[in-house]
């Protein structure tokens, strides 16, 4: 076995710049980061981060780790860490183009003792079924003999500022249990904070993200899906919610919406049902709620247009304001993003459309621009700036219809200034 000296993070992204720093902070290891995205690279070098991470910021600003956009870098690395994203296609199948690339520009570099770790969340089966047969067919060598396929799911939560990448656990798993026992010390070198589980095999790595982040999207599914219903009894589900949260066992609460964005909770189901499917299983409940989460943005749409309804109005002609691109609250990351399916929506049906979002410059100065005129909002993402600003902006505003889709205002100010509100559920 060799000593692990060289460590090579491919994919700096918000998965692996932290990962990199964390890696370099050790001081143990001679560490690179490569992309394949030249001017992100260019821009890295002169100290410019592409993400907001503090430590990644910092780091970069100081110029002290090695970036590069030639592979010719990653010669002689012992360890290979993909942290690519796994996006899918306008049909929701998934792409593994990203991961196939990264993998075949490391297998020219493979050599005898060293740990290929696939960090990107897949479905299970990829790693034997996919990324083994690029890298022995590139190499030359035997997997689990000659080297190590292992998988270790990232968990990083963009903005997070309780979780990192030091104090989250980690489950691993490899090609064999041998080399599990390696890849995993390496891990526990850098997470510092957190439990390295080894689990027993490849599947059962690469099942255990998947079902977290399918986990997520059924429960936000159950959510969106009670808004309607209480919506149709006039019931607050809001409220509802907040009451049922305060068990203080068996209940996790997750709270309706406009939709469900973002590269993770919206992807990786589709990956989990296609693989399934390839077994001759068919995943109906996953199914469903996908569909439920991706009629959100449109059921929101149908509440503008109920409320304008109320007004005599119509959505053709009206100025509506649309409040929040990004998928998530104070970032700026338009992935998947239901309000992107809310402003399709918007301006197929005629209105006269503002598209406001603070983290997005699209040539609107500020809040108060944003309403200046319009007689509905929809707010799309729930912004610090919003939930704080927007109600005093109201009162001397012509806005009478506000939809909220992140059921994050206070509902009873807005009806005292004689605005209709209409939340999600609520
Ligand atoms: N959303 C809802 N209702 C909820 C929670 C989220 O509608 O109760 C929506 C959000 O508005 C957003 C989408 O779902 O559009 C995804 O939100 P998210 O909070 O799950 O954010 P992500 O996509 O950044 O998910 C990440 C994931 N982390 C990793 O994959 C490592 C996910 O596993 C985490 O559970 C999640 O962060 C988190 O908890 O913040």
């Amino acid at each position: 076995m060799i000593i692990l000296k060289k460590v090579a993070v491919i994919g700096l992204g918000y998965v692996g710049l932290p990962t990199l720093v964390a890696i370099h902070k050790t001081g143990k290891y001679q560490v690179v980061g490569f992309d394949i995205d030249k001017k992100k690279i260019k821009n890295m070098k002169n100290g410019i981060s592409p993400i907001e991470d503090e430590n990644v910021v910092k780091a970069i600003r100081k110029k002290s780790l090695l970036v590069t956009d030639d592979e010719n870098d990653l010669r002689d690395s012992d360890v290979f860490l993909i942290c690519v994203p796994t996006p899918v296609f306008s049909d929701y199948s998934p792409d593994y183009g990203p991961v196939e690339s990264a993998t075949k520009v490391c297998a020219k570099y493979l050599k005898k003792g060293c740990h290929f770790v696939l960090e990107s969340t897949v479905n299970p089966g990829t790693c034997e079924e996919i990324v083994k047969p690029i890298l022995e067919s590139v190499s030359g060598l035997t997997a689990g003999k000659d080297f190590n396929v292992a998988h270790c799911p990232e968990r990083i939560n963009p903005g997070d500022k309780k979780w990192n990448i030091y104090n989250i656990n980690r489950n691993i798993g490899s090609i064999n249990s041998e080399w599990n026992g390696i890849i995993a010390d390496f891990y526990r070198s850098f997470v510092t904070d957190a439990k390295i589980n080894e689990v027993s095999c490849l599947k059962v790595a690469e099942s255990t993200k998947i079902v977290e982040n399918t986990f997520r999207d059924i429960n936000i599914a159950y959510v969106n899906e009670l808004a309607q219903s209480f919506d149709a009894m006039d019931i607050d589900l809001h409220e509802t919610l907040m009451a049922a949260s305060n068990k203080p066992f068996a209940f996790m609460v997750h709270w309706p919406g406009c939709g469900v964005g973002g590269h993770c909770i919206a992807v990786d189901p589709y990956y989990l049902i296609k693989r399934a499917g390839l077994a001759g299983f068919n995943h109906r409940f996953l199914k469903i709620a996908r569909e439920i989460n991706n009629s959100m943005p449109e059921y929101a749409v149908n509440k503008l247009m109920l409320g304008l309804n109320e007004m005599g109005l119509s959505v053709k002609g009206t100025k509506i304001t649309l409040l929040g691109l990004s998928y998530k609250a104070n970032v700026g990351d338009l992935r998947e993003s239901p309000a992107l399916e809310i402003e399709k929506c918007l301006r197929k049906l005629g209105a006269d459309l503002i598209v406001y979002d603070p983290y997005v410059d699209n040539g609107i100065k500020n809040l108060r621009e944003a309403i200046k005129d319009s007689k509905a909002i929809v707010l799309a993402t729930a912004h610090k700036i919003f939930v704080e600003e927007l109600l005093d902006k109201l009162k001397n505003s012509k806005v009478r219809l506000i939809i909220d889709g992140r059921n994050c205002l206070d509902s009873g100010k807005i009806k005292k200034l004689k605005i209709i509100y209409k939340g999600i559920g609520r």
